[in-house]
């Protein structure tokens, strides 16, 4: 039994915390004031942001979950997984992991214009995203991916390297117990994973936030999504930038 005094947003970080899924919400609620109110949550517990996310950035994600919209979500400190560290799988629901490409951004950005200052970039590196829907059968409209923080779990940085603008359409290799599961290109990104850093000031101005300098912005999965079981290895390689690992425990 749900309390009606309950709000989608607690409903959201309860899931979130004991591992257990809720059923899809109705219609009609502000996705980005619900997705600020469950950050305020994990604030509140002492965890600090770390960045943001893009979600939905290339057909194989949009086509695979069905949805067809740019979403942006939080990154915080307590989703780290160090490189070559380990995901207590216990922790999630229905875990998968995507390969990510990662941007340091160099400068505040409370503007779109801001975004194409020079330097807003700083550095960039492989990535890999632990996402982990908190709805039932990680099926979600767009809206309640938003509340829900555009499924972000966990995330894993790999070296950072210095930011070759020429270097924008990259092949991407993500692998599961050394066996490529997917293959790809930055490029499919966007069209282009240079636009990721406008789109991502884009959105966060329209929800009213501020990117500060310092934080990270993974650009979104440039392949499909693959569920993350017990004792696997994954692997995500991207031309130039290195590859970067977890495991799932
Ligand atoms: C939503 C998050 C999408 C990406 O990289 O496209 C995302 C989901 O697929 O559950 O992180
Ligand atoms: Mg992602």
């Amino acid at each position: 039994m749900t309390n009606p005094e309950t709000s989608l947003a607690e409903r959201l970080d309860e899931a979130t915390r004991t591992a257990k899924p809720i059923a899809q919400p109705e219609p009609g609620f502000d996705a980005y004031a619900v997705q600020d109110e469950l950050i305020g949550l994990r604030r509140k517990r002492g965890e600090r942001q770390t960045g943001v996310k893009l979600g939905f950035t290339s057909e194989a994600k949009r086509v695979q979950m069905g949805v067809h919209d740019l979403i942006l979500g939080r990154l915080t400190d307590a989703m780290v997984i160090p490189d070559g560290g380990t995901a207590d799988l216990s922790r999630y629901i229905h875990p998968r992991v995507e390969p990510e490409v990662v941007y340091l951004v160099g400068r505040r950005i409370e503007s779109v214009a801001d975004a194409l200052l020079p330097g807003a970039v700083a550095a960039v590196a492989a990535g890999i995203e632990l996402i982990d829907s908190r709805y039932e059968n990680f099926r979600f409209s767009l809206e309640s991916v938003v509340a829900d923080n555009t499924s972000a779990a966990a995330y894993c940085v790999g070296a950072w390297r210095a930011y070759d603008p020429a270097q924008w359409n990259l092949g991407v290799v993500f692998a599961l117990d050394g066996r490529p599961a997917h293959a790809g290109s930055t490029g499919a990104i966007l069209g282009d994973p240079r636009r990721a850093i406008v789109e991502a000031a884009r959105l966060a101005v329209q929800a009213g936030q501020v990117i500060e300098e310092g934080s990270i912005l993974l650009a979104g999965a440039a392949t499909a999504a693959e569920p993350l079981k017990p004792g696997t290895h994954v692997r995500a390689e991207v031309q130039h930038l290195g590859s970067v690992s977890l495991r799932g425990a």
